[in-house]
């Protein structure tokens, strides 16, 4: 089996590396245009592996991918790369556009070019935009309309219209899995959980969002892989499932959460300015993934949490070179006057 991922050098694709590496034996090309969140120290351990390989490749740029199917003519493709931060989406919505729409259009076209058994769209709950916080009984399911809030959202569901238009028209092998909010090991530190815990490592300000009510469904990395894997083997043509695993928090609860476990002080705490557009709730109804694959979360979040903070504990010099450089002018520009 060969299988190119998209996005390998991010952070949910190069857990998935290594999650599919220990399960199975296939030839795995990671492709990645190693922007700002893509990082190859990540996959160091990857790259021991005799059947694994890289190739620096925008996927938005259609002669280099039809040069990369036509060298490895995967079996299978799924994609991780994205632009994937909300509130970079807001500043600059352009290349959002042009890497998760675009991106995804030269993917799909390659995929027919050269002939797969497999497209994978790897995409995200925000595609059906929020919920009340005062209804606690509705969930996110396949059949929720597309509702998008953000440039970011907008593109992802952008994206997987094409998938499904592709399927429908072309008769594409596909499938779109739409997860929920992530946390683990490798994760950029401008995303909630990585940055509170660098923040805190530091004794810097905790900048929370408004009054810290909005509540995101967290899933632990591995589970997300997990659940692509068994798509992957066992998923019908063609089909959305959603990921979760009925793990809702408000915001200003994992950070209270996080301060307390490196056993720093509240007093980190400070509210700032509100996202605009900011999604109220998120939550997943993994009903359909759970009854046609037998897939279930293994990790629970208070285990979760605790392997995460030890690993971005044990691992300061992976992210300490990224809190420096571009992401200084990025955090200045994000959070100053905020
Ligand atoms: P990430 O930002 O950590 O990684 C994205 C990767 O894509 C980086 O390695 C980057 O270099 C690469 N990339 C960006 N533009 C590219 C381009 N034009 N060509 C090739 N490579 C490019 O993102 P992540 O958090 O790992 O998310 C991965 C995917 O999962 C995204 O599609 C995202 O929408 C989706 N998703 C993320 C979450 C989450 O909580 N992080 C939840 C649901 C879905
Ligand atoms: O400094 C912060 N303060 C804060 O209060 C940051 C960075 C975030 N927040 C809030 C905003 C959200 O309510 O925390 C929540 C989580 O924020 P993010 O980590 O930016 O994630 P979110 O916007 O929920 O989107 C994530 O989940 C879905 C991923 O970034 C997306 O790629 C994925 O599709």
């Amino acid at each position: 089996m060969k299988l190119i991922v998209t996005g390998g050098a991010g952070f949910i694709g190069s857990n998935f590396i290594y999650y599919m590496q220990e399960h199975h034996d296939y030839d795995i090309l990671c492709m990645d245009a190693l922007t700002y969140a893509g990082n190859l120290e990540t996959l160091k351990e990857a790259e021991k592996n005799p059947r694994y390989s890289f190739v620096k490749c925008d996927i938005a740029d259609r002669d280099a991918v039809y040069r990369v199917f036509e060298d490895f003519r995967p079996d299978v493709v799924v994609n991780f790369a994205a632009e994937s931060h909300v509130d970079r989406s807001i500043e600059d919505p352009g290349i959002f556009l042009q890497t998760n729409v675009i991106g995804t259009q030269v993917l799909l076209d390659a995929c027919r070019k050269y002939g797969i058994k497999r497209f994978h769209q790897v995409s995200t709950d925000e595609v059906y935009g929020d919920l009340p916080l005062d209804r606690p009984d509705l969930f996110f399911t396949e059949s929720t309309p597309i509702h998008t809030s953000s440039p970011y959202s907008a593109s992802k569901a952008s994206a997987d219209l094409l998938v499904q238009a592709y399927h429908r028209t072309y008769d594409l092998p596909v499938t779109i899995s739409r997860c929920s909010n992530n946390y683990g090991p490798y994760q950029f530190p401008e995303k909630l959980i990585p940055l509170m815990i660098a923040n805190c490592l530091a004794n810097k300000p905790l900048p929370v969002y408004g009054q810290g009510l909005n509540v995101r469904d967290w899933l632990y990395v591995e589970d997300h892989c997990k659940a692509i894997d068994m798509i992957l083997q066992c998923g019908r043509d063609g089909e959305i499932y959603n990921i979760g695993g009925h793990n809702e928090m408000a915001n200003i609860d994992i950070v209270k959460l996080i301060v307390g476990e490196i056993g720093k002080s509240e007093e980190l705490i400070t509210y700032v300015t509100d996202r605009k557009g900011h999604d109220l709730r998120y939550a997943i109804d993994p009903a359909k993934i759970k009854a046609e694959l037998g897939w279930e979360p293994e990790t629970k979040f208070a285990d979760g949490i605790k392997k995460t903070i030890k690993w971005y504990l044990d691992n300061k010099t992976w992210w300490e070179r990224i809190v420096s450089g571009e992401y200084c002018e990025y955090y200045e520009k994000m959070y100053e006057n905020r």
